[in-house]
């Protein structure tokens, strides 16, 4: 499923919804066309499975990839060791290395499941570059690079030195770290492209400010939007809990009827952002619905689309 331009995708994109922020539009798009971009985003082990809040992230990647793109998803084994503190307001809990390596394994598989990870795209493991690098070499090639200035300013930090609880240095430098890892993957890689939820926003734009001070070049950022619902309840969780992409830890009969349960308000944008179905299908799936929402179709769809992405979870 190639699409005739490469910027075909930023359209598709727009038109489900899942564009909330862009470096330079203009810029990207022109990269776009002249060819494949190599893309990446990154998920930190910090459960041993993904929950369905990350699910449009790892969509994105894969759309990338069917408009003819070369996604690269990164499993956090180094930064799953510090913590990311976007979008919290408390400090984390340190994970021990027993449990970090089995939710590393955990989360590997789910990736691969969606993303091609074998031949159009990969499967990175930052631990890679971060396990030799020297506290000493660190601080001399990352953190000479960015002020502390800057990194007050993020929106990250400013909200946890408002807050009560601080921050610790730990959680202060996992931007670095983040950082670091975007010049490794151009470096590695050609990759051009970082993408993630809004609250990456931070990160991804410290990335790009540091392949310009390090290699003068020219990288982008897009985050998309936080998918939210109609009637205000959070996306992802019930009563029990996070909605889990394992099978282990959220029943496929449950996983199933969370997205039955879909209030009428959020089934379309819901069809457009956590399924594959192209654009134009879910527009006759919504046109059927709508002559008779009793019946649910949307729903159905729905539930039985976003299913089939994880039948194989269970493995
Ligand atoms: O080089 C990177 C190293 C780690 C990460 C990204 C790039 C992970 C990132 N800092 C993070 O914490 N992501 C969250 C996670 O892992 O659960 C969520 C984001 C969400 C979306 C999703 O990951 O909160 O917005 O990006 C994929």
């Amino acid at each position: 499923m190639t699409a005739g331009s490469g910027s075909a995708i930023l359209d598709d994109l727009r038109a489900r919804g899942l564009i909330q922020d862009m470096t330079d539009e203009a810029a990207l798009r022109t990269r776009l066309d002249e060819g494949p971009i190599t893309l990446y985003c990154g998920f930190d082990p910090t459960a041993d499975s993904l929950h369905i809040g990350n699910l449009v992230p790892l969509l994105v990647l894969r759309r990338f990839q069917e408009f003819g793109h070369r996604p690269v998803a990164l499993a956090g084994g180094a930064t799953g060791m510090v913590g990311d503190p976007s979008g919290r307001s408390d400090e984390r809990n340190l994970l021990d290395s027993d449990t970090l390596a089995n939710n590393l394994a955990a989360i590997r598989d789910q990736l691969a499941l969606i993303v091609d990870v074998n031949d159009a795209g990969l499967l990175v493991d930052n631990r890679e570059w971060t396990v030799g690098l020297g506290v000493l070499d660190f601080l001399r090639d990352v953190g000479k690079h960015v002020t502390v200035n800057t990194m007050l300013a993020k929106e990250s930090i400013k909200s946890r030195l408002d807050g009560e609880h601080g921050i610790s240095f730990t959680e202060f430098s996992y931007m670095l770290l983040q950082a670091n890892d975007y010049v490794e993957l151009f470096d590695r890689h050609g990759c051009e492209l970082q993408v993630g939820g809004s609250d990456q926003w931070g990160n991804i734009t410290a990335g790009i400010d540091m392949i310009r001070r390090r290699h003068h070049a020219h990288a982008h950022g897009l985050t998309m939007p936080l998918v939210t619902r109609s009637d205000g309840a959070k996306f992802g969780k019930t009563a029990d809990g996070a909605v889990w992409l394992s099978g282990d830890r959220t029943l496929p009969y449950e996983f199933h009827q969370y997205f039955l349960r879909t209030d009428d308000r959020d089934v379309e944008r819901f069809l457009l952002q956590l399924t594959l179905l192209p654009v134009a299908r879910v527009a006759e799936v919504m046109a059927e619905h709508n002559a008779a929402p009793e019946s649910r179709t949307a729903q159905g769809v729905l539930a039985d689309e976003v299913t089939a992405l994880f039948t194989a979870r269970q493995r």
